[in-house]
């Protein structure tokens, strides 16, 4: 399968900190450098401080091992006190809960929760579908009516801010899993603006202004390999010849698993 054909380890800034977390410890993470799911979990285990071993998987050789961890064979997943645990979203939940003296990122008050956990469910629902689809689109048309979907998810977004959008993040001053959840795409943003005649100009100064915050705080920073290392996998997803499962979906009209 010619998706499994990607750099082995991640570069830059990433590098740095898979080296520094080699050493064994009760939390496993199978990780993948070039993956946003997992950057997600990768930026809130170092928001929080949690020690972990990090573990290169390539999701795409299935190995039976790794299918033991994660049954869709689907990175990320971890093994925490020898139970494993998969799916992105489930995992950072997960985090905030078995670790209850790190850095909260998700609010005290029950109703604030809510709201970041509906900012959440709008990114998997709208943002990260149409940034796919997008992504994939081959026709003008095509990509056309996906740019409007995607500017359309990323203005309710932002209309959704807390604090009335002061920021610098979704929810106020502090970063929630709001944030986390979509970090990560707006970090590939730039793949879309280069290929796909994606406009940031062309969302709202809240928007834009968080993109800017988001993009510089260190811990999007030091998960981010070097540019050129993801091209290979997206040049894929830009011909629609990619075979991963979020692109089979996104081909065939189905949902992202
Ligand atoms: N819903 C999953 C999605 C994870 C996912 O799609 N991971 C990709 C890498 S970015 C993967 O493992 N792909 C392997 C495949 O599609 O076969 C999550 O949020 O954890």
């Amino acid at each position: 399968m010619p998706d499994a054909d990607i750099h082995p380890n991640a570069t830059g800034r990433a590098l740095k900190v898979v080296e520094a977390h080699q050493e064994p410890a009760d939390l496993m993470f199978y990780a993948g450098w070039f993956c946003p799911f997992v950057q997600r979990v990768w930026i809130a285990l170092e928001e929080k401080g949690i020690h972990y071993q990090y573990k290169e998987e390539n999701p795409y050789h299935k190995d039976k091992e790794f299918l033991k961890v994660s049954p869709k064979g689907l990175v990320p997943a971890l093994v925490h006190n020898d139970k494993p645990i998969h799916e992105s979203l489930v995992i950072l939940e997960y985090l905030e809960e078995a670790f209850p003296n790190t850095k909260p990122l998700l609010p005290q008050d029950p109703y604030t929760r809510s709201l970041v956990r509906l900012s959440i469910d709008h990114t998997s629902k709208s943002i990260i579908p149409t940034f796919f689809k997008l992504l994939q689109s081959q026709d003008a048309s095509s990509q056309d009516s996906a740019r409007s979907s995607l500017y359309e998810a990323l203005q309710k977004w932002s209309d959704g801010m807390l604090d009335g959008g002061k920021g610098p993040w979704w929810a106020g001053e502090e970063m929630t899993l709001a944030d986390v959840v979509l970090m990560p795409f707006i970090g590939r943003l730039y793949i879309l603006e280069e290929n796909r005649a994606f406009d940031l100009s062309r969302t709202n100064e809240k928007f834009s202004a968080w993109v800017k915050h988001a993009l510089a705080h260190p811990s999007m920073e030091k998960t981010s390999s070097e540019r050129n290392y993801y091209a290979q996998i997206y040049n894929r997803y830009l011909k629609n010849e990619a075979q991963s499962e979020a692109a089979k979906a996104t081909r065939s009209g189905g949902v992202i698993p």
